[in-house]
C-alpha cells in the first residue's frame, strides 16, 4: 500500500497523533488529502540532486543516475547515486564525532576525533569508483528482490582523507587479524536501536591498500550528508556496500566480519554457477570482492538523432581491482568490434575514459554497444552474466540507440 492510500484510511485523530498536534481546521481538510506534514521532503532538493536522477525508493532513500548523466570525468554530487539501507543520522555534530578502532584483533582500542585524524595522519586524495553490487539488478530473470537498479548505481568522485592503514597501525594490528568490519551511525528502518542497517567489511589486505581511505571530503568539500558526512570508509573497486558511510567504528577482526548483510544472500553470490531461479545453500555462497569489468557510454544520450554519419562517443570503463586494458564498440549487434581510445586511470581504482569516432555506412537505426576487457582478459558479456539470488554483478555490455536521419 502506498502512503497516499494509507493516509486516506487514517482517521483525523490518528493523523494528529502522527503529526504530534491537533489539526485545528481538520474538519475542513479535503477527504483523502495527505497533509504536507506527512509528505516526504523533495529528495532532489534535499540532497541537491539533478532533477533527471531517478528515485527508486524513499524509505530508505535510493536514487540512481542515467548513463548520460555520468558523462563527467569526476562525478559531481548532483549525479551521484544514493544507496541507503537505513535512516540517515540526524543532528550530526562534527566537533563531537569520534571514530573508534577496536576489535578482538586490535592491540588496544582507540578513539580519534575528526581533528585528530586530520592533524595526526597524512591526507591523500584519490578518484575512486564506487559501484553498488546490485547495479543492473533490474534485468535478472527470474527477477531478484531489492532496488531495481538499471545502470546508474556507479560513481567516480574524488575522495580525500587519511589512509585506513595509517590509523589501524596507530591503534595496533594483532598478528591474528584477517578482516575489518565497520559500524555506522545510521539507524535501522524498524527503529530498533539494537539493529544495525548494515555493517560490512573487507579482508585486512584490502583495508591496508594505499587507496583505502577514511574520507572526510568528496570533490574537495565536506562529504554531502547522503554520502556519509562527516566520515566515510572508501574501498574503491569493491561493492560500494563495503564503503561504510557515517562511520563510527572499525573493528579489526580475527575472523570474517559477521555484521549485518555479511551473510546469507547479502552481497554474496553462488561460488559455482547455478541455473536461474535455483535455491542456493548458505555454505555454497561466496562474498563478493572485486567488482567485474564494466563500461558505460555516457555520450550521446540513448535515442540521439544524428544529422551526420559520423559520431564521437565517449564514456568510462572500470574493472574492480584490475585495470581495463581495452574497450571496443560495435554498431552491428556484436558481429564486429572496433577499438576505442582508452585513457589511463587518474590513479589505481579510478574509472578510465574512452572515446571513439564512429562512421555509420548510411542513414538508419543503429545500436552502439561497448565492451571492455580487463588485464586478466575478462570481457563484459553481451547478455546477462550468471544469475544469482539477489541479482548482483550484472556487467553486461551497455548499449545506446541512435538514428542517423
Ligand atoms: N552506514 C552505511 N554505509 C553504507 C550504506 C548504508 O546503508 N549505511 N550503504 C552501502 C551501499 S549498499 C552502497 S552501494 C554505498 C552507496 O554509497 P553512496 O550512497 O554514497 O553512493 O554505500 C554503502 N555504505
Ligand atoms: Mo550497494
Amino acid at each position: 500500500m502506498n502512503r497516499r492510500k494509507f493516509a486516506s484510511k487514517l482517521t483525523l485523530a490518528t493523523i494528529s497523533g502522527i503529526l504530534g498536534a491537533d489539526i485545528v481546521f481538520g474538519h475542513q481538510m479535503p477527504q483523502h488529502y495527505l497533509p504536507l506534514g506527512l509528505q516526504d521532503p523533495d529528495p532532489f532538493k534535499l540532497f541537491q540532486k539533478d532533477s533527471e536522477m531517478v528515485l527508486l525508493n524513499d524509505k530508505p532513500w535510493n536514487m540512481e543516475a542515467k548513463a548520460h548523466l555520468l558523462n563527467d570525468k569526476v562525478t559531481p554530487n548532483k549525479f551521484m547515486f544514493i544507496r541507503n539501507n537505513g535512516k540517515i543520522p540526524e543532528n550530526i555534530n562534527e566537533a563531537n564525532w569520534q571514530l573508534t578502532i577496536d576489535g578482538e584483533a586490535a592491540l588496544t582500542a582507540k578513539s580519534y576525533s575528526l581533528d585528530e585524524l586530520k592533524s595526526k595522519f597524512k591526507t591523500y586524495t584519490y578518484q575512486l569508483t564506487l559501484e553498488c553490487g546490485g547495479n543492473g539488478r533490474s534485468e535478472f530473470n527470474p527477477p531478484a528482490k531489492g532496488n531495481q537498479w538499471t545502470i546508474g548505481a556507479v560513481s567516480c568522485a574524488n575522495w580525500t582523507g587519511v589512509r585506513l592503514r595509517d590509523v589501524l597501525e596507530d591503534t595496533g594490528i594483532n598478528s591474528d587479524a584477517v578482516y575489518i568490519g565497520y559500524h555506522a551511525a545510521d539507524t535501522h528502518l524498524s527503529g530498533d536501536p539494537n539493529k544495525e542497517p548494515i555493517s560490512r567489511g573487507v579482508p585486512l589486505s584490502k583495508a591496508l591498500q594505499d587507496e583505502t581511505l577514511l574520507a572526510f571530503e568528496m570533490n574537495g568539500k565536506p562529504i554531502p550528508i547522503a554520502h556519509g558526512f562527516p566520515l566515510r570508509l572508501v574501498c574503491g573497486g569493491w561493492p560500494a556496500s563495503a564503503s561504510g558511510k557515517w562511520l563510527k567504528k572499525i573493528s579489526i577482526r580475527n575472523k570474517i566480519h559477521d555484521g549485518a548483510k555479511m551473510g546469507g544472500s547479502s552481497y554474496r553470490v553462488p561460488c559455482e554457477t547455478v541455473a536461474p531461479g535455483s535455491k542456493v545453500e548458505d555454505d555454497a555462497m561466496c562474498i563478493i570482492e572485486s567488482m567485474p569489468v564494466k563500461s558505460l557510454i555516457t555520450y550521446p544520450k540513448t535515442g540521439a538523432l544524428l544529422n551526420s554519419k559520423t559520431l564521437k562517443i565517449n564514456g568510462h570503463a572500470w574493472a574492480g581491482e584490475l585495470k581495463v586494458k581495452q574497450i571496443e564498440y560495435s554498431i552491428d549487434f556484436g558481429s564486429t568490434w572496433q577499438l576505442c581510445i582508452l585513457d589511463q586511470p587518474s590513479n589505481r581504482l579510478a574509472w578510465q575514459h574512452f572515446d571513439a569516432s564512429i562512421s555509420f555506412p548510411k542513414k538508419g537505426y543503429y545500436e552502439v554497444w561497448a565492451k571492455a576487457t580487463d588485464t586478466n582478459d575478462n570481457s563484459q558479456p553481451m547478455v546477462l552474466p550468471g544469475w544469482n539470488p539477489k541479482g548482483y554483478l550484472n556487467n553486461a555490455c551497455h548499449r545506446i540507440a541512435v538514428k542517423v536521419v
